[in-house]
């Protein structure tokens, strides 16, 4: 009976002493009990990893005991339910976020010193989670992030790749790559989910079948392949609420090769299910680029197909009747990557469930939301028609008659504009016979979202013309954000500490609107003071790391300059060596005298090149060829100094953010969709130097262009510059500094010449020539302002003050009102 069960509920509740608790003295205890148990070292001698084993165990615990309460808490109120599906989530480490999260930072410290055992040193030893590549991947962990402590019913669905991004080793200045097998250390913040598996079919053919005299398409897969979960809770700041990102590993399965047992090809048969695994073992390396390849696709169906029948599942539990699915669920496609989600809750309602076609479509359409992330449309993916009837027959078939469906639409719009049908078809015809996913994700969806408000102006004027001027209502933007308990209260506490006294109050932290408290002090030379503090003590963290990491010493009274992004030809580090060789020319020229006037810097570039992009890794292979000239050049000295920083991860963001004076987001205008490097830097005080692209357009209305460096040719002339190509007047000493790494001034020569050919005559398609002089302009404005410290301090406390409005709180808040319809669910304490 249900008395019997709830006293045996609180008979074990009494068992386990109640709840986890937090003191100091609590704390110790825990960390001996998992040094002693769980990492099986003695209590008397462990040291800072298994330091870091012990303390994560104790805060996983506490991170369980929250989500079994908040996953109840969902179950009983069944609310509507958002899921994010992405192929990318870039986690960093997740020891010190979660401990902020749960309030519990001084205790930890507390508990750890009086182990004998630092608190930063401890949390230092955790690895990143790199499940990812760049903004995109970033930009889902900072949502999850918000999503959390705003109490959303959320799910985050994605890939558990056993190797991450990969790590970036330099040696004599070029790149190479070395596989990221994050695992091998043990992973405490996931919960293997043994007994939560779905199949997943691949390959096989499709036969038709007749039931009440109803004709059915049934599909007889080649393969099965078993999905395993493993759950990573993500705590809320300021909340009980402990959601779920949960991430599916390929595991063989059973039914798999079951003839080849019975054939007797034993060794033959087992090592085949292994190859099974091969599906989550690697994130591909290739920002924006998509190549066709088949374990890429089966990737996206492996995970889709898992998340879909678990999601169905959970529904199903409480719900009979399918045509309430979309009052309950709401699914967000991040970019393309996971749209063959559509034609598989197709084939679920229209195959499984047997629900009409019209039926079924109708329910698709109510259910999805799409988000792009980029401008370029040779950046839409394309899936080739072959490779995916191969291997998904039936979702081939269902996609074939979702387009005849759209072209029959169409028509009744738009007549018989045979050139408009067929850019707007769903299957593109051509050499390679393809299906545009972007083109299906857009009609299917009843929203499509753009990530900045000039991102979502392209759209409409540009990218999706086309659908815009049909639908123009299913078009939004949602601009971007990060997550300020990441990018300011874990990274950067001292400034945390400083912000809060200020504005008396830690409220900010769950409600970023009150940032904007601190314009009020702007000129306050008190507030001037503490905060030039707090950057010296942070710049001084970054030294110490450029001097460990690369040998070099630095001045802390230099400007530290920093551009860290993926490498791309569009984001342009190519003009940013072109600038710094600029200015070491003009060094290395002036008269001893006049050098006391340079404004000494200190550059930092850091990221990483796809595998495959040749220019992106002769880009860093410049870089580490000038840095050589430069910084063992005596004239210079102290003056300019040229740091790459190795191996850029969310882990190195979190210390070099808050330690820059200035950074750089100069690509080409109409590239960049929206950028959130920028806000990372912007919360910390750091001053941007910028063309007007993306989302910097919103941080000029937010902070004024006064208070940051902008230059560069607008999105409207860019066409107009590029028709013009090799008549535009390139600056002479543009051509200087092409010339010089032409000429071997730095070494390899021959190696350089395609870069140098790139940026020259009609190939300087990214316009650094008609740029650089306005870019110079810029920065030295950005020199003439460092030498005025107020000043300087002003603009960096207005940056900070105008950051609010770029915190993922805002993007998720507009999500769950304007595009999924969902409301918070928040745990009761
Ligand atoms: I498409 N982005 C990314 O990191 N990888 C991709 O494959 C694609 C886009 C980025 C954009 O380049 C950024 O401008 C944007 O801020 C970010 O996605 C998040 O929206």
């Amino acid at each position: 009976t249900s008395g019997e069960r709830t006293a045996k509920a609180e008979r074990m509740f009494e068992l386990m002493d109640g709840f986890l608790k937090n003191d100091p003295l609590s704390l110790q205890k825990d960390i001996l009990n998992h040094v002693e148990y769980t990492v099986a070292r003695s209590r008397f001698s462990f040291d800072d990893f298994e330091a870091y084993q012990a303390l994560s165990h104790c805060i996983r615990d506490r991170l369980i005991e929250r989500w079994h309460d908040t996953q109840l808490h969902f179950k009983r109120k069944d609310p509507k339910r958002v899921y994010f599906l992405s192929l990318e989530y870039l986690m960093g480490r997740s020891l010190s976020n979660s401990i902020i999260n749960l309030g519990i930072r001084d205790q930890c410290a507390d508990a750890l010193s009086q182990l004998g055992f630092e608190f930063e040193v401890v949390a230092e030893q955790e690895g990143d989670a790199a499940l990812g590549n760049g903004g995109l991947a970033r930009l889902s962990a900072c949502q999850m992030d918000s999503l959390a402590t705003m109490d959303f019913p959320a799910w985050g669905y994605g890939l558990r790749y056993q190797y991450g991004l990969f790590r970036q080793v330099i040696l004599d200045g070029f790149q190479h790559e070395q596989p990221d097998y994050w695992l091998n250390f043990g992973n405490p913040w996931e919960i293997e989910r043994v007994h939560v598996t779905y199949p997943v079919k691949f390959y096989g053919t499709v036969e038709e079948e007749i039931l009440n005299e109803e004709k059915y398409q049934v599909w007889i897969p080649g393969e099965m392949i078993e999905a395993v979960a493993y759950d990573n809770p993500i705590p809320g700041y300021g909340t009980r609420n402990t959601i779920t990102l949960r991430l599916w590993a390929a595991k063989p399965s059973n039914q798999h090769d079951m003839e080849a047992y019975n054939t007797g090809d034993y060794i033959d048969a087992v090592v085949n299910r292994q190859r099974a695994e091969t599906i989550s073992s690697i994130l591909y390396p290739d920002d924006r680029s998509h190549q066709g390849k088949e374990l890429r696709l089966k990737q996206q169906y492996f995970f889709v197909s898992a998340s879909l029948q678990d999601i169905i599942r959970r529904f199903k539990d409480v719900h009979k009747d399918l045509s309430q699915f979309p009052d309950k669920v709401a699914l967000q496609l991040n970019d393309t990557h996971p749209a063959l989600a559509i034609p598989e809750v197709m084939r679920v309602l229209v195959d499984e469930e047997h629900l009409g076609w019209n039926k079924a479509f109708d329910i698709t359409c109510k259910i999805f939301s799409f988000t792009t992330h980029t401008v370029q449309a040779e950046a839409l993916e394309k899936i080739p028609v072959d490779l995916l009837g191969s291997l998904l027959p039936r979702h081939l078939q269902i996609i074939y008659d979702i387009n005849s469906y759209f072209m029959e639409e169409l028509k009744k719009r738009i007549g018989l504009d045979y050139n408009r049908l067929s850019r707007m078809s769903i299957v593109e015809e051509g050499a390679v016979k393809s299906i545009r996913v972007a083109n299906l994700s857009l009609f299917c969806s009843h929203t499509v979202n753009g990530v900045s408000k000039l991102h979502s102006e392209l759209l409409q004027t540009r990218v999706f013309k086309d659908f815009y001027e049909l639908w123009p209502e299913k078009f939004q933007y949602k601009t971007n954000g990060v997550t300020q308990r990441r990018w300011i209260v874990v990274s950067n506490p001292n400034l945390c500490a400083l912000i809060s006294k200020w504005l008396g109050t830690e409220s900010w932290i769950r409600d970023i609107d009150l940032l904007m408290g601190l314009r009020e002090y702007a000129t306050d030379i008190s507030l001037h003071q503490e905060w030039q503090m707090v950057r010296r003590v942070n710049k001084m963290r970054l030294a110490e790391y450029i001097e460990a990491t690369s040998g070099l010493k630095v001045s802390l009274d230099a400007m530290f300059d920093v551009q860290i992004k993926r490498i791309h030809e569009y984001k342009r580090q190519l003009l940013n060596i072109l600038g710094i060789i600029h200015r070491y020319d003009c060094i290395k020229n002036m008269a001893k005298d006049d050098r006391r006037k340079v404004v000494p810097r200190v550059c930092i570039i850091g990221g990483k090149a796809a595998p495959g992009y040749e220019m992106a890794k002769k880009i860093i292979k410049l870089c580490h060829a000038v840095a050589e000239k430069i910084n063992n050049d005596s004239d210079v000295g102290d003056l300019l100094k040229l740091v790459f920083i190795p191996d850029y991860n969310v882990s190195v963001a979190e210390l070099v953010i808050p330690g820059a004076d200035l950074s750089q987001h100069i690509s080409t205008a109409g590239h960049e969709a929206s950028g959130t490097g920028s806000m990372k830097f912007l919360m910390n005080g750091c001053l941007l130097l910028a063309t007007a692209d993306g989302s910097t357009v919103e941080i000029i209305e937010e902070i004024g262009e006064d208070n940051m460096f902008l230059f560069g040719a607008k999105v409207h002339e860019v066409p107009t510059l590029r028709e013009k190509g090799s008549t535009i007047k390139v600056p002479l000493q543009f051509a200087r500094v092409v010339r010089m790494v032409r000429d071997g001034y730095f070494g390899f020569q021959d190696y350089f010449k395609s870069l140098c050919d790139r940026v020259e005559g009609n190939n300087d398609y990214y316009l650094l020539g008609s740029d650089f002089e306005s870019y110079l302009g810029a920065q030295a404005a950005a020199d003439k302002a460092f030498t005025d410290k107020e000043k300087w301090t002003r603009m960096s406390i207005l940056s900070t003050a105008g950051s609010g409005r770029f915190s993922s709180d805002r993007t998720i808040q507009d999500y769950a009102e304007k595009t999924w319809g969902i409301e918070p669910c928040r745990c009761p304490l």
